[in-house]
């Protein structure tokens, strides 16, 4: 096995038999943007707001740009020259309303809904690297919305429910794939918690039931239900609305919707310092010496994420861990469902290309490493083989990892801070990229009117003083 860097700095591994061989602030121009706290932010800084606060125009992209048949067609005609490119380079601004750090699916949605519901479009997104390089191009890409408490089942539904809009919404194809969900119970207590959820998702009007082993055969014929395993498979939650999406299209897409809308994106780009005065954000500094000018910074990173929000004093409690994830190389659709099995570590589906894309627990120990390890792919192989003896033979072509920023109730930290004009939507654990939309567009309203928007009053830091956590370990697909 040789190993090579891959796209996104993952380990990359030959395809040579893997599975068999191993077993708030300054007013800048015309934006009205107050000093400090609430209801802030409702014009764009150039004076002509985008969108509106109704979602309509949702998308600012000149006609020219706009993909369709019939571009296509006159792309193809004059040769495929003139493209325009998905989105522009700009010079950095001395000042912006909102800084957005971190660029991905949650950065850039934010910045396309504060543009697009709320017509705030002097936005800057800065990343370090770059677009969609962190957990957003490195997840597994499967969406659900079967949670165990109703904070947490209604604020995934709505994700689900802008997923499913979103090609429409930002003209650019994310590949959603609504396959169903499955998650297998091994033993009588996950088996009680599928019964949990599913009358939990039921309430909040989410389609999940348990099925039984026949059931579940039918759905995945390729999956040993047999009582003759190590691990029999009891049953199932069954949630049909679930299912996987390009996540480099759904990055990309939003980059360009926010783009054309105005918004700024500055990769290669690294805050290392927040400037405050009297309790309030007033800055950020660059690597290279740069400062800009803002009085709102929204902390939207993952793995990184207790870094930036020391940079004002606010420590909140996240530990990161890497998470890993393996892809082998195509084969022939077989496998329409995406499953999950916690007690054997494994969740796996099948891409439209015909890969397998696989996930398994937490490494388990904190890292900021995102290397693959040979320990993960044995153990994954061996488990991916009690469930589907069939997969012997197949290869895996590569390996990497994300990192995770688990907090202690699974769920995320969003919202205000003690620190006026500095905000979080960080500690998402195994559940970030399926966040992405609906973070995006309840960040924005936080940011534009000052008040934490219903669907994450839950999920805001003071939780952790009061004692009031949203325990949301038990819809974990990933094993801790
Ligand atoms: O929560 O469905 C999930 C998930 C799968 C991989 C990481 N998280």
């Amino acid at each position: 096995m040789s190993a090579e860097p891959g796209r996104n700095g993952a380990t990359s591994g030959s395809a040579n038999g893997l599975f068999s061989g191993l077993g708030k602030g300054l007013v800048n121009g015309l934006g009205r943007i107050s000093a400090r706290g609430g209801g802030a932010m409702r014009g764009s800084a150039n004076g002509s707001p985008n969108g509106s606060a109704n979602g309509s125009p949702r998308n600012g992209l000149a006609r020219s740009a706009r993909y369709s048949a019939f571009s296509l067609l006159r792309h193809e005609l004059r040769g495929s020259a003139e493209w325009p490119r998905a989105w522009r380079t700009h010079e950095l601004r001395d000042s912006y309303d909102v800084v957005i750090i971190g660029g991905g699916v949650h950065g850039l949605a934010c910045a396309y809904y504060l543009a697009a519901n709320h017509g705030i479009t002097n936005v800057a997104v800065l990343d370090k690297g770059y677009l969609g390089g962190g957990g957003s191009g490195r997840n597994t890409a499967i969406l659900r919305s079967n949670y165990l408490t109703p904070e947490g089942v209604r604020f995934y539904d709505r994700s689900l429910e802008l997923y499913r809009n979103l090609a429409a919404e930002l003209n650019f194809n994310v590949m959603f794939s609504r396959k169903g969900h499955l998650t297998l119970a091994h033993n009588d207590s996950s088996l009680r918690t599928m019964h949990w959820r599913a009358e939990v998702n039921k309430l909040q009007g989410v389609d999940s039931s348990v099925i039984d082993p026949d059931e579940i055969k039918k759905l995945v014929p390729y999956l040993d239900t047999s009582a003759a395993t190590r691990y029999p498979i009891l049953g199932a939650l069954y949630h049909p609305p679930g299912g996987i999406i390009r996540h480099d299209a759904v990055n990309w897409g939003y980059a360009r919707a926010a783009d054309a809308l105005g918004v700024h994106l500055h990769q290669q780009t690294e805050v290392i310092g927040i400037d405050t005065a009297k309790g309030q954000v007033t800055g950020v500094q660059l690597a290279g010496g740069r400062q800009i000018a803002t009085g709102t910074v929204l902390n939207a990173t993952a793995g990184w994420s207790t870094l930036i929000s020391d940079m004002v004093g606010v420590r909140m409690p996240v530990q990161t861990f890497p998470l890993q994830a393996a892809v082998t190389e195509p084969v022939r659709p077989f496998l329409d469902t995406v499953v999950v099995s916690g007690t054997l570590h494994v969740y796996v589906s099948q891409t439209d290309r015909g890969e397998l894309v696989f996930g398994a627990s937490v490494d388990p120990f904190t890292s900021y490493s995102m290397r693959g390890s040979l320990d993960f792919v044995e153990g994954l192989a061996g488990h991916v083989l009690e469930l589907m003896p069939a997969l012997s033979k197949m290869r895996l072509l590569r390996q990497w990892a994300g990192l995770c920023d688990m907090t202690p109730d699974y769920s995320p930290i969003m919202g205000k801070t003690p620190v006026d004009g500095f905000y979080t939507d960080v500690g998402w654990g195994t559940y970030g990229f399926k966040a992405g939309p609906v973070s995006g567009e309840t960040m924005a309203e936080t940011i534009a009117t000052g008040r934490p928007a219903s669907l994450i009053s839950a999920f805001g830091l003071d939780r952790f003083e009061r004692g009031d956590l949203v325990g949301e370990k038990g819809a974990a697909a990933v094993g801790h």
